[in-house]
């Protein structure tokens, strides 16, 4: 089922601004009457991976639904196995199924997801704040506000949109206004070039921020190895990273200091755990990312990222606080500057229905049809 909801503001990233996300939402039953519900969730359709939620639908109805009906989803890993045999790339599809099977088989055996993936290590995960109003001041007010009401002490800025040097200014000015209370990081959704990266990112770190998520393009390797050994402030791989093979690549090449882990962008819980893997034995620390998912996807990826020792910087599972409204009964548990895990069977959540129904979009109209009705 297709999915849009409004986000509280408009959000800037270096590749476009959004005001409102859109989700594939999924479910799956098991004869017994079981359900599972997973989530792939898209910024700015196809901008920011190759995949749209159209796509997403159309693979898991066309190629992947046909094939696993009638399977065992307690065989968890020959699942996604055939999901790869069956499909090339698309892993925000297939993660979304991953997920919700996941989802089921925990359920059937009556404990929480994390347990299935090797139990918690985490109870609790720092939580960022993205600062993307796209003006300064704006981003000033709301991380003090954030501050305020003890939800974040980590804000990251997007930024890469604009005029480079116009973009090193916005950051330095927020990195030093909450110097001592919160760190500041910036991710650059892979705008600059290596050049301006490495003219701007020397300023940055000079400004104090802490941290440069995904400088240059994904494919430029090279170019991040660069500015990882150049820079001691820290380098992070977000779209340079999505499979385990990604990781690997990552790591032999010392072209990141962190990883941003995404269930999405992986292919599911799984490959997201091998993912980590990779970064534990390397000795390289995790940043639990997110594509703003509503508090489905979140409470999938939070299940995930707690069974993940690697994950030592924090997470950005906010999503669900960046949106007007939400698919679930009951709000997932944010205070003190942190993310905690909640109880429950599966990834603990519930759909409410009468929120799929309002907010899917094939939705039948709700409005003007009075008034196209009186001027027959
Ligand atoms: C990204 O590139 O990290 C997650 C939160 C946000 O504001 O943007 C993203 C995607
Ligand atoms: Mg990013």
């Amino acid at each position: 089922v297709l999915v849009d909801i409004p986000t509280t503001r408009v959000h800037h990233l270096s590749f476009g601004a959004i005001t409102e996300q859109n989700y594939v939402s999924v479910r799956v039953r098991s004869d017994d009457g079981l359900g599972g519900v997973g989530e792939a969730s898209t910024i700015g359709g196809p901008a920011w991976a190759e995949e749209s939620t159209e796509t997403i639908k159309a693979i898991i109805d066309q190629y992947l639904t046909p094939q696993l009906l009638g399977r065992d989803p307690r065989d968890l890993q020959a699942m996604a196995a055939l999901m790869d045999r069956l499909v090339r790339g698309n892993r925000f599809a297939k993660a979304a199924v991953e997920m919700a099977l996941l989802d089921l088989v925990a359920r059937s055996l009556a404990v929480p997801a994390h347990r299935l993936l090797g139990g918690k290590v985490h109870d609790r995960i720092d939580l960022a704040w993205t600062l993307a109003s796209g003006k300064t001041d704006a981003d000033i007010d709301e991380g003090e506000a954030k501050i305020a009401a003890r939800l974040h002490h980590i804000f990251k800025l997007k930024i890469g949109a604009g005029d480079p040097a116009a973009d090193v200014a916005h950051a330095s000015r927020i990195a030093q206004h909450f110097s001592g209370r919160a760190s500041v990081q910036v991710d650059v959704n892979q705008a600059w070039d290596e050049l301006t990266a490495t003219r701007c990112i020397a300023r940055l770190e000079a400004a104090g921020v802490a941290l440069i998520e995904q400088p240059v393009a994904r494919h430029n390797l090279a170019a991040m190895a660069r500015l990882a050994q150049r820079f001691e402030v820290a380098i992070m791989a977000d779209e340079s990273l999505a499979t385990p093979t990604d990781a690997l690549q990552l790591v032999q090449q010392a072209a990141a200091d962190v990883f941003a882990l995404k269930l999405t962008k992986a292919g599911g819980p799984l490959a997201t755990m091998r993912t980590a893997a990779i970064a534990d034995a390397a000795g390289i620390p995790c940043y639990g990312g997110c594509m703003l998912e509503t508090s489905v996807g979140t409470a999938a990826y939070l299940h995930t990222f707690a069974a993940i020792g690697a994950i030592r910087l924090g997470c950005e599972l906010f999503g669900p606080l960046l949106l007007k409204d939400d698919l679930v009964t009951r709000p997932l548990t944010y205070h003190d500057g942190a993310i905690h895990l909640h109880e429950g069977h599966g990834f603990g959540i519930e759909i409410d229905p009468d929120k799929l129904a309002f907010y899917r979009r094939d939705r039948a109209p709700r409005v003007a049809l009075s008034s196209a009705s009186t001027s027959t």
